[in-house]
């Protein structure tokens, strides 16, 4: 049975990204291969990552859904090599029931659903009978739609709400409390302001939860608009130009109570996080 407290209750926990697809935003179509993302993601665990997240739709803004064929053709391999070889927890980024049976079939441990549920009720009953692990994703709406004109009166609040609500929903459908983390999804039908927001109060947000806070700012379109504008340091930086961003959000993150990161660069987003918790042991 998978527990999160193995995992991130001594240290925090570094997810490393294995995107198996033709469109993220952030290396689409770098690891389409299935090769490819397998060499990816041991190279991730052996640059430290704790547990790898092995996702095969893409959830970027605007992105178009992928069938439960072609998302199952791209990933159940890569998560049997991975789960197999890799020595960590592997995780399925998926919403959809199907796929997250497979994928937890081929040894996956863990279910990321950027849905929470919504997308498709069963993935719940799925996860519960593996007795797998289960990361809530808050999200607005669908990843079409999401970034458009994104609105609340009181963003931690509202997402609070949420993802109390969808957790209360996972342990219903037989989910262990130990099983389930919560995330507030950065750049998921947020702005700039919002993504901001829930950062700086990510506390608030995990003493709300009661469960494992993941947070994944990792090369979000935030953190180039944030260099660019508020930083006035120029020219707004793409996509793989933003580790360096990434890595100051995820030792606030882990300063401020969260307790796994999800990113693409790993090796310093380890160093940062073993440091971090050395000098928080020493300051306790
Ligand atoms: N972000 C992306 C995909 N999956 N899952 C969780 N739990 N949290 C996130 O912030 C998250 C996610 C988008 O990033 P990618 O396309 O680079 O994987």
């Amino acid at each position: 049975m998978f527990d999160w407290s193995v995992l991130c209750d001594a240290r925090p926990a570094v997810m490393g990204v294995v995107n198996v697809t033709p469109d993220s935003f952030s290396d689409g179509g770098r690891y389409l291969d299935p090769g490819a993302a397998i060499a990816h993601g041991l190279e991730l665990v052996e640059a430290g990552a704790d547990l790898l997240d092995v996702g095969g739709e893409s959830t970027r803004p605007g992105a178009e859904p992928v069938d439960d064929d072609e998302e199952l053709r791209r990933v159940v391999e890569v998560v049997r090599r991975l789960a197999s070889q890799s020595g960590v927890p592997v995780s399925i980024d998926t919403t959809k029931a199907a796929v997250a049976a497979a994928a937890l079939d081929a040894g996956a441990a863990i279910v990321n659903d950027v849905s929470a549920g919504r997308f498709d009720a069963a993935i719940f009953e799925v996860a519960a009978a593996a007795r797998a692990g289960f990361v809530l994703m808050h999200m607005l709406g669908d990843p079409r739609t999401m970034q458009d004109d994104p609105r609340y009166d009181d963003v931690v609040a509202e997402v609070g709400d949420f993802l109390a609500e969808r957790l209360d929903a996972a342990r219903a459908a037989g989910i262990p409390e130990t099983a389930l983390a919560a995330d507030p999804g950065i750049g998921f039908g947020k702005t700039l302001e919002h993504n901001l927001v829930l950062l700086a109060r990510v506390r608030d947000l995990c003493d709300r939860v009661g469960v494992p806070v993941l947070v994944g700012t990792s090369r979000k379109r935030f953190l180039g608009q944030l260099v660019a504008g508020v930083g006035g340091l120029g020219a707004e930086p793409s996509a793989a130009d933003r580790d360096d961003a990434t890595l100051a959000t995820v030792v606030w993150a882990i300063d401020h109570g969260a307790r796994i990161v999800r990113v693409h660069d790993v090796r310093p987003a380890a160093r940062a996080v073993a440091l971090l918790h050395m000098m928080q042991e020493v300051a306790a």
